[in-house]
């Protein structure tokens, strides 16, 4: 009997860009008594369905946009005899679809690290529940993946997770509905082994699947000191500090290593935290910007994040810290208006953003703006193949329409193609060469315009692409260029070195002035 997990996609290129961390997860989850599980990473290349036999175990893992690939591979392992499981957020949200449409014998609801066993066993013994709920599980439960199973070569980055939850509650976001919105953060010791056990394999790019790694603000902290609620302000300098601590260990690797991971701009109000993460080789950073308007900020419950001059201000404070940032910008917010996308190039140009993207609102399921935009569809008649657009996942993927909410004052094509617009401008030629110029020589300043042109070209099917054609020339462009790109993120293994020691560190704290007095130290 044999153990499958699969990670489905509609397009394989052979080589991928981040590890899909679940896969690894849940292979360490898998007790010793069942063998080593096979995962299988459809974005390298498709399962072979005539390797699934009578009784073995397939896990498929889903979030919405592979949902219908994954359900179509959970039927064809159920019609070869296999027992077929689902996890992920999608099928932590829509348990009922992947066991009527996934050919699901059980479906396993949020976190797999400790539940899987129990799916494992239940299988062996032939009694698969239909539910199971993995629910959040401690910071302390975490199953550090198991990274000697990973095929070598094939990805650009791998995947360790720093921390799970996030505080906020932005409307398009369903991370704080699932992951909840208490930070959970392993123990550095389980981090710093995973990480030194993927350089010992030869990876040195390593991206962080942190949720949000700036878990605690100084506001938070103020908030909790004025309400003397000294628990929550113990709590959450203990938070705090963890991230101190990891840090200052991830600064104990070797200086080639380079992490990136996904930030609210809050951090850019803590100097000593944006050094503490230059020192740990943290070069580069997703932030959410959202909007560059305070009217669309408040359209998407991000309030804390600046608009106008503080803005840049704000982004800018990364970059002189030596953190690279990805800004992430969301177009056809209620509150836009035409003139709001060529503002929006501008700060995108003037605040030192080293990579860009920009998405079109899209509800996505488990969010607020998707409860909100189902309610308003109720009397929609529109259906594709007779599904109606409220599940668009599950429209075929050569029909599947490009899902806008709708607009108060814009038509979806016009948003399509004002967006486009400032893709093409924030990636023409010109402006990415000014953008290279923090590189010295000029084979640096030419590669930054190859990744540039990749990164814009690969983010045309999950970003802003509608039509298939269009798809499919970037699929084959990203194909093309998929293996010379993976050759620069190539490193020479280190098979000898040792996990850094854990550091006694002072965690510097900013005194806050609460209301006369200096509470926090
Ligand atoms: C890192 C990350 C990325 C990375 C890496 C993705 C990758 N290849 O791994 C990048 C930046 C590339 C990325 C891209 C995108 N992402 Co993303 N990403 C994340 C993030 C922050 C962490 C994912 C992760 O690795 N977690 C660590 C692993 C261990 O946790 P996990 O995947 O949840 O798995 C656990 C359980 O779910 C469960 N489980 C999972 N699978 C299975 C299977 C079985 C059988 C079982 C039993 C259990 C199980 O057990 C696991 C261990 O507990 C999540 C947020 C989140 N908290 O999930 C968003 C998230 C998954 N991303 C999201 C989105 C929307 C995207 C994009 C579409 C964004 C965009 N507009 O382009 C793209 C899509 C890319 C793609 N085609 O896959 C959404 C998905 C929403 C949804 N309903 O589908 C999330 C939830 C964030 C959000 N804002 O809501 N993402
Ligand atoms: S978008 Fe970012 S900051 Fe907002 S809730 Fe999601 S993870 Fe948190």
């Amino acid at each position: 009997m044999n153990v499958y997990l699969v990670n489905p996609s509609h397009v394989s290129f052979g080589t991928s860009v981040i590890t899909p961390r679940w896969l690894y997860v849940l292979a360490a989850a898998t007790p010793a008594s069942f063998g080593d599980p096979i995962p299988v990473d459809e974005t390298l290349s498709p399962v072979d369905p005539s390797r699934i036999q009578r009784g073995d175990i397939v896990g498929i893992g889903i979030h919405t946009g592979n949902a219908l690939r994954g359900y179509q591979i959970g039927k064809l392992a159920r019609q070869r005899g296999a027992y077929v499981i689902f996890g992920g957020i999608h099928a932590t949200l829509y348990p009922e679809e992947a066991l009527s449409l996934g050919g699901a014998h059980a479906v396993v609801k949020g976190d797999g690290d400790v539940v899987w066993a129990t799916v494992l066993e239940d299988c062996r013994r032939g009694a698969p529940e239909p539910i199971y709920s993995g629910g959040r599980v401690e910071a302390s439960d975490f199953v550090p993946a198991r990274w000697d199973l990973v095929p070598r070569n094939r990805y650009m980055w791998a995947s360790v997770q720093t921390v799970r939850g996030c505080p906020k509650h932005c409307s398009f976001c369903s991370v704080w509905r699932t992951d909840g919105q208490h930070p959970r953060q392993p123990a550095s010791d389980m981090i710093m082994e995973e990480i030194v056990q993927l350089r010992r394999l030869g990876f040195r790019y390593i991206a962080l699947a942190d949720d949000n790694f700036y878990s605690v603000t100084l506001t938070d902290l103020q908030l909790a000191s004025r309400h003397g609620d000294t628990r929550r302000l113990e709590e959450l300098k203990a938070l705090r500090a963890e991230r101190f601590e990891l840090m200052a260990r991830l600064a104990l690797l070797p200086s080639d290593t380079v992490f990136f991971t996904q930030i609210t701009m809050e951090a850019a109000e803590d100097p000593a935290f944006l050094d503490a993460m230059r020192q740990a080789n943290i070069k580069g950073a997703l932030v959410g910007v959202e909007s560059v308007t305070p009217e669309g900020l408040k359209d998407v419950y991000k309030s804390f994040n600046l608009a106008g001059p503080g803005l840049v201000d704000r982004l800018r404070a990364f970059r002189i810290h030596d953190i690279h940032v990805l800004g992430s910008f969301i177009f056809g917010l209620p509150s836009d208006r035409p003139e709001t996308f060529a503002a929006t190039a501008e700060v995108a140009q003037s605040a030192d953003l080293t990579f860009a993207q920009f998405v079109t609102l899209t509800p996505f399921p488990g969010t607020i703006d998707f409860s909100r935009w189902e309610k308003t569809m109720e009397s929609d008649p529109r259906r594709i193949e007779g599904i109606p657009l409220t599940r668009h996942w599950l429209i075929p993927q050569a029909l599947r329409p490009k899902i806008f909410s709708p607009h108060p004052a814009m038509s979806s094509e016009e948003i399509r193609l004002r967006t486009q617009s400032v893709w093409e401008r924030f990636y023409s030629l010109g402006f990415i060469w000014k953008r290279s110029r923090f590189l010295k020589s000029l084979r640096g300043r030419l590669t930054f315009i190859l990744i540039s042109k990749i990164y814009r070209q690969m983010y045309a099917d999950t970003g802003i692409a509608t039509d298939s054609a269009r798809i499919a020339r970037s699929t084959r462009w990203a194909r093309w260029l998929a293996k010379p790109c993976r050759a620069l993120f190539s490193a020479r293994p280190m098979p000898g070195l040792q996990v850094p020691k854990p550091v006694t560190i002072d965690v510097p704290v900013r005194f806050l002035q609460v209301e006369g007095s200096c509470h926090v130290k």
